[in-house]
């Protein structure tokens, strides 16, 4: 069975007046279905992605209230499975992924339209320690929680989901910064193979970020906490299941 391809791009956004206009037009030089979900950002970057609906460079949707990263994504997964579309490609709008190589995850993603393709990030001497540091621990726990290396990198969010898959595996998954690594371990568990695509990821001087060093991590470790305990609950009810699938 050939499955049918329609992706569109999906832009969470929370204050991001100073790049989210670049980041949607050079995503519409490759493809033109752009989705923004403004979670509830106060002034200019509301009015920002407000133009950019104006304009009719994406479809935009407000939320009320600040919910989340993980929130506003499956916000734009049920905007994307009402428009029509098959697959989410997720980016985020501070403009630190390479949009020069959208491309290749689409084109990865068009060949394996039952995949999940994962961005596994490159970064340059830019990128703070603290951040390397949390990384390697939550790749520590992704690798446990799967029993394998299906995962690559579990926090990068330039990724492009298989849209009825994701659904099914975001229920009841967390809202905040989390969601990019429970949402990964969860269509794995649900046997949805994994490709993950080396892409360079940049940190800007003074540039933006919305990662809580203590609250996300205290979030991200619960999460972990949750993971491992239902991990091991699936192997107890079947220990025997057939290892996550890596297609590179
Ligand atoms: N919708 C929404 N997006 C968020 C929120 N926090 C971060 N983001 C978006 O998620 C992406 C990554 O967030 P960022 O703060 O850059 O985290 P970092 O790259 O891990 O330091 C960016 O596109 C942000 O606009 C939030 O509370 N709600
Ligand atoms: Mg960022």
């Amino acid at each position: 069975m050939t499955s049918p391809f329609n992706p569109c791009v999906l832009v969470p956004t929370f204050d991001n007046p100073a790049t989210i206009e670049q980041v949607v037009v050079a995503v519409r030089e490759k493809i033109r279905d752009v989705i923004v979900i403004d979670d509830g950002s106060g002034e200019p970057g509301r009015s920002t992605v407000d133009e950019l609906g104006r304009r009719q460079l994406a479809h935009v949707v407000h939320r009320a209230a600040n919910g989340g990263k993980g929130a506003a994504v499956k916000t734009g997964f049920e905007v994307a499975r009402s428009l029509g579309y098959s697959h989410v490609l997720q980016v985020d709008a501070d403009g630190q992924h390479d949009l020069a190589d959208l491309d290749h995850f689409l084109e990865t993603a068009r060949k394996n339209p039952q995949a999940l393709v994962l961005g596994s990030p490159v970064f340059d001497a830019s990128a703070p320690r603290g951040r390397l540091i949390g990384r390697q621990i939550t790749r520590f726990w992704t690798t446990i929680e799967t029993g394998g290396r299906a995962i690559s990198d579990p926090m990068c969010g330039f990724r492009v989901y298989p849209l009825a898959a994701a659904l099914k595996a975001s229920r009841g998954t967390g809202d905040r910064m989390d969601f990019d690594i429970e949402i990964a371990v969860r269509m794995v568990w649900d046997g949805v193979a994994t490709l993950n695509l080396p892409t360079k990821v940049r940190y800007f001087e003074g540039g933006l970020s919305h990662f809580h060093m203590l609250h996300d991590n205290v979030r991200i470790s619960w999460m972990h906490t949750r993971l491992v305990v239902r991990a091991i609950l699936r192997l107890l009810v079947r220990p025997f299941r057939p290892r996550a699938r890596r297609l590179s």
